[in-house]
């Protein structure tokens, strides 16, 4: 029997206060499908109307994409000891064909629930795993492939659909430039049938295990707004089950689109079941982590049946979709011995380790069908694992990346034969000049299954600020057509990340995303931009933060040097001062042109021009007089 250390005891458990806070202004509201429990949620934004100075007129309320979930629902009771409602039970019901088994099929799980000891940390004894029916295939791309539209698929038409959603966006606001979309091909309107089309064709994924009932269905692919995925997880060296889930709900209310949880400390079962018993997000994992820990983390000692019994368990807890190295194959290990930084994969160092050990090819890819067998009974995406990508700016672009691409692009096929769920992760360390050629290759080899990649980090030398280094390759690559963009925090390469660093990470890869989802010219991307710029020319403060990403720390910096409520409405910050404020003095130049009756500013500059030139020319003629 284990002892348990006292800090992982979790009877008490209490969702974290500063996550389940309603956003300033904000109201969530929920969208509903063709059936009654079709309920998509939004957050609407209510504004202040103009003031009279500026014009008087009312501003809309701005709905924007919600992954904060129930959390920030006033109406919702939230108990994580009792885990989140459930969405998709109904659904997964009525397509009648999964099961309830009576006990977890992996025989870890088995052994775990025996152990009394571990009682304190249970989440909840009770719950029992779905399987799909013998010889049914439960995944989504399944159910595309026949022509289905699920109500998963519906649910994420009304969420993707932005500038439908956005409220009824006056014409100012709904301006918008062209976007150059890099051969993507975002219709006007997201249709139920245009996600099952897109879901068919591999081009997009829908994380969404049938043992996860508490997701709110999203979706990742190029042609729908760019995600991104916050990872948490405790190590040998620190944090409880609490503070995981603290993670969790803390990096969704800033805007995790999915959450991986990559625990490689202990008890990774339990903190497993908390997380994903608490999120409405899906959530990935890298299985080869546990099953490392499973046979005390010597590598050489792994065995395919202890991942397959990794995969099982996960697959039964409602691991939504799974990180697979089986692209770092026996031949590509040697192209890696001359690179500046080797294997910085862990789940890639792992497996390289093994199949040197074995001189075997990589059990990853020698039994992939067998995993596609176990992900198609649960509905478990593949997150195809770049083990070897480049861990510098020096190696980026090499031989074993490019190598390793090519055999993932030979899985996706696999993939897809069997109708699993597939995306491709990518680097890593890439300078900005060979970013395009990356998600060039991605694309060709992988026949557009998504990417979904780490950062770039776009140069080595800012450890400390690496969610910056990294967050413009993410903002490149996101343009470029990446769909899913892995968070990078800035205690990447020095430590594990805490709250504050997990809230730093999300709130630079959600701008990185949005910014490539403007320059893509997602239909309606931009209606948030033109709102927060009205308010800001408007002096309409409070406005200005509300629409911001993190309206706490906008209206901090605001508050640090004029705190006092007046200032909410004065035409100016500590900035310029009063004098100095160019939107201040720009208005100023409009209303010299209101009162002269000038409708435009431009015809007035013009006017005041031709006022002037006739001038010169009175002088200039009483001039050639005097001479
Ligand atoms: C994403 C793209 N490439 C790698 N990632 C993520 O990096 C991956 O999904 C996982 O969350 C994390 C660590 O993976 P390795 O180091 O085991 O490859
Ligand atoms: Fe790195």
């Amino acid at each position: 029997m284990s002892a348990v250390p006292e800090d992982f005891l979790s009877k008490n458990a209490k969702v974290d206060q500063a996550s389940i806070q309603p956003f300033p202004n904000s109201k969530k509201v929920y969208l509903a499908g063709s059936r009654p429990d079709i309920q998509v949620p939004m957050r609407e934004i209510t504004l202040a109307d103009t003031p009279t100075e500026f014009g008087g007129e009312k501003n809309d309320p701005v709905r924007v994409y919600d992954t904060s979930g129930p959390y920030t629902d006033p109406a919702a009771t939230i108990d994580i000891r009792k885990g989140l409602p459930d969405v998709r039970t109904a659904w997964i019901e009525d397509r009648n064909d999964t099961e309830f088994l009576d006990d977890f099929s992996s025989e870890f799980c088995r052994e775990r629930k025996a152990d009394t000891a571990l009682d304190s940390l249970r989440f909840d004894l009770t719950r029992r795993p779905r399987k799909a029916k013998f010889g049914k295939n439960v995944s989504q791309l399944h159910y595309a492939r026949q022509g289905i539209i699920t109500p998963e698929m519906e649910y994420i038409a009304i969420r993707e659909n932005s500038k439908l959603q956005a409220a009824k966006a006056t014409e100012l606001l709904a301006q918008q430039h062209p976007g150059q979309s890099f051969g993507a091909n975002i219709p006007e309107e997201i249709t139920p049938e245009f996600v099952r089309e897109e879901v068919a064709r591999g081009r997009a994924i829908i994380p969404a295990n049938i043992n996860h009932p508490e997701v709110e269905p999203m979706i990742i692919g190029r042609n729908f707004l760019v995600k991104i995925n916050g990872n948490i997880g405790n190590s040998a060296l620190g944090s409880s089950i609490e503070e995981e889930v603290e993670k969790l709900t803390w990096g969704t209310r800033w805007g995790a689109d999915t959450v991986m949880d990559l625990s490689t400390g202990k008890n990774i079962h339990e903190t497993r079941e908390w997380i994903i018993r608490n999120s409405h997000v899906p959530i990935g994992t890298v299985p080869i982590y546990q099953a490392l820990e499973k046979v005390n983390g010597v590598a050489e000692d792994l065995t395919w049946e202890v991942f397959r019994d990794t995969l099982i368990e996960q697959a039964e807890q409602g691991v939504d979709y799974f990180t697979i190295h089986a692209g770092v194959l026996l031949r590509y290990v040697p192209m890696t011995a001359k690179r500046v930084t080797g294997i910085v994969s862990r789940g890639g160092s792992i497996m390289a380790k093994w199949c040197l050990a074995h001189h075997k090819e990589n059990f990853l890819y020698t039994h992939f069908e067998e995993i596609c067998e176990i992900c198609k009974a649960y509905d478990v995406s593949f997150s195809l694992g770049d083990g070897l990508r480049p861990g510098s700016v020096a190696d980026a672009n090499d031989e074993a990346q490019f190598g390793e691409l090519e055999t993932l692009g030979e899985l996706t096929k696999i993939a897809w034969k069997h109708d699993v769920q597939v995306m491709i992760e990518g680097p890593g360390h890439v300078p900005m000049h060979m970013i395009k050629e990356n998600m060039d290759k991605q694309l060709r080899e992988c026949d557009e299954a998504p990417f979904y990649t780490l950062g770039p980090l776009t140069t080595d030398i800012a450890p400390g600020y690496d969610h910056i280094t990294s967050g413009i390759g993410a903002a490149m690559i996101g343009w470029f057509g990446c769909a899913m963009l892995c968070y990078v925090t800035p205690k990447e390469h020095l430590g594990l990340p805490d709250k504050d660093d997990v809230k730093t990470g999300i709130i630079t890869y959600k701008l990185a995303a949005h910014a490539a989802d403007l320059a893509k010219g997602h239909p309606g991307a931009q209606i948030r931009d033109n709102a927060l710029s009205k308010a800001r020319f408007e002096f309409r403060w409070e406005d200005q933060f509300n629409l911001s990403l993190d309206p706490d720390t906008a209206k901090s910096f605001h508050d640090a040097t004029l705190p006092k409520e007046s200032a909410k409405v004065a035409h100016f910050c500590s900035m310029c001062g009063p004098k100095f404020c160019s939107m201040k003095i720009s208005q100023e130049v409009r209303d010299y042109a209101a009162e002269n009756k000038i409708q435009m500013v431009d015809i007035a500059v013009e006017q005041g021009m031709e006022e002037k030139a006739e001038e010169f020319k009175q002088q200039g003629s009483q001039l050639y007089h005097k001479v």
